[in-house]
């Protein structure tokens, strides 16, 4: 198999947890609750709408219990979450995301445009919009093609809310997504030159319109931290970690597959569709099971689920397609 040219580091699975579990994490706690305002102690889980923003406006939200991954499955621990990360525009290395992104990066105020084919485009703030839609949490299994896994509470709305507003004609038949591109702000654009930034991603209508297709603007109850993916991020659990886009500052309906970064840099790799698939390994390594970051450190391999476990709710998207051709 031809080596993609410029392809993440699996060698950062073997990692020890406790290596996740270090001091810093904690002082990044404290320094979030300062942030925010609230005594040290307070719980984290709701906040008071000390102000309206992007991030708060919303909160607390209530739990959404149609969409509960399967029994007995618990969320992975917030300090997992937001302190194993991958967003290259900021660093490849998953443990300085969360420092990196955090050195002055405004995500306030933001606002998505919206173009393509829809009737008018549109500038939407994301506070208006967070106000305006509403949110809820959804508990999903996400999983990244690098073959970890995590359980996450999300906080925010369907995209097909969206999509609703912004009115796409007959000739949109594809969703494409851009992350902002600010060479000042994040040092992985110079860093890494070979990427195709900015970060692109895209969805197929039908996809896009799915009520399990999910825009995040919060994690756990309260805002969606930068490394995260600030102010607000694309979930789609059926589908491998890279499709569920951060930071989007662009929403565009086209008529033709968008292209994406991560096909772009890996044809071979990556394919547009990257629907979690056992059956279908990686050229380099096997996707049959992943390593579960659950709570208290633990970590387990568990085998991985067709769609990821959704394949109840999206297996019909994809029928009469071979899903070993289009991965
Ligand atoms: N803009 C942008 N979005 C991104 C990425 C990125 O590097 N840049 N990484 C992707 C990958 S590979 C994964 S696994 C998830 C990680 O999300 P998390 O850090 O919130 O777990 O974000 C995805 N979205
Ligand atoms: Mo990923």
């Amino acid at each position: 198999m031809p080596k993609a040219p410029f392809v993440r580091n699996p060698s950062s699975w073997e990692l020890s947890e406790r290596e996740v579990t270090n001091e810093s994490h904690h002082r990044n706690r404290r320094e979030i609750i300062k942030s925010l305002g609230l005594a040290a102690g307070t719980s984290l889980l709701t906040i008071p709408n000390a102000k309206t923003n992007a991030a708060t406006a919303g909160f607390p939200t209530k739990l959404n219990k149609k969409y509960l991954p399967a029994k007995g499955i618990k969320p992975t621990e917030y300090k997992y979450i937001t302190g194993y990360n991958n967003f290259y525009e900021f660093t490849t290395d998953k443990y300085e995301v969360r420092f990196r992104a955090n050195l002055g990066w405004k995500t306030e105020p933001w606002t998505i445009d919206v173009g393509g084919h829809v009737e008018k485009p549109l500038k939407l703030d994301v506070n208006d919009l967070v106000k305006d839609v509403g949110i809820e949490q959804r508990v999903y299994r996400f999983r990244c093609v690098e073959a970890w896994s995590m359980v996450i509470p999300w906080d925010g709305f369907q995209l097909n809310k969206l999509i609703a507003k912004a009115k796409p004609t007959s000739k949109a038949k594809y969703v494409m997504f851009s992350t902002f591109k600010d060479e000042k702000t994040a040092l992985g654009f110079k860093a890494y030159p070979n990427y195709d930034w900015p970060y692109t991603e895209g969805l197929r209508m039908d996809e896009a319109m799915h009520d399990l297709t999910f825009l995040a603007t919060g994690i756990f109850g309260k805002p969606i931290p930068h490394q995260n993916g600030a102010p607000i991020r694309l979930v789609v659990p059926w589908k491998y970690g890279y499709k569920s886009i951060k930071s989007i500052v662009r929403i565009d309906f086209t008529d033709k597959q968008p292209k994406t970064l991560w096909n772009t840099a890996g044809p071979n790799e990556y394919g547009f569709y990257s629907n979690v698939n056992p059956e279908v390994d990686h050229p380099r390594w096997s996707q049959a099971r992943e390593r579960a970051i659950g709570s208290g450190g633990f970590v387990d391999r568990i085998p991985t689920l067709k769609f990821n476990g959704y394949e109840k709710d999206v297996a019909h998207l994809y029928k009469g397609m071979d899903l070993r051709k289009f991965f």
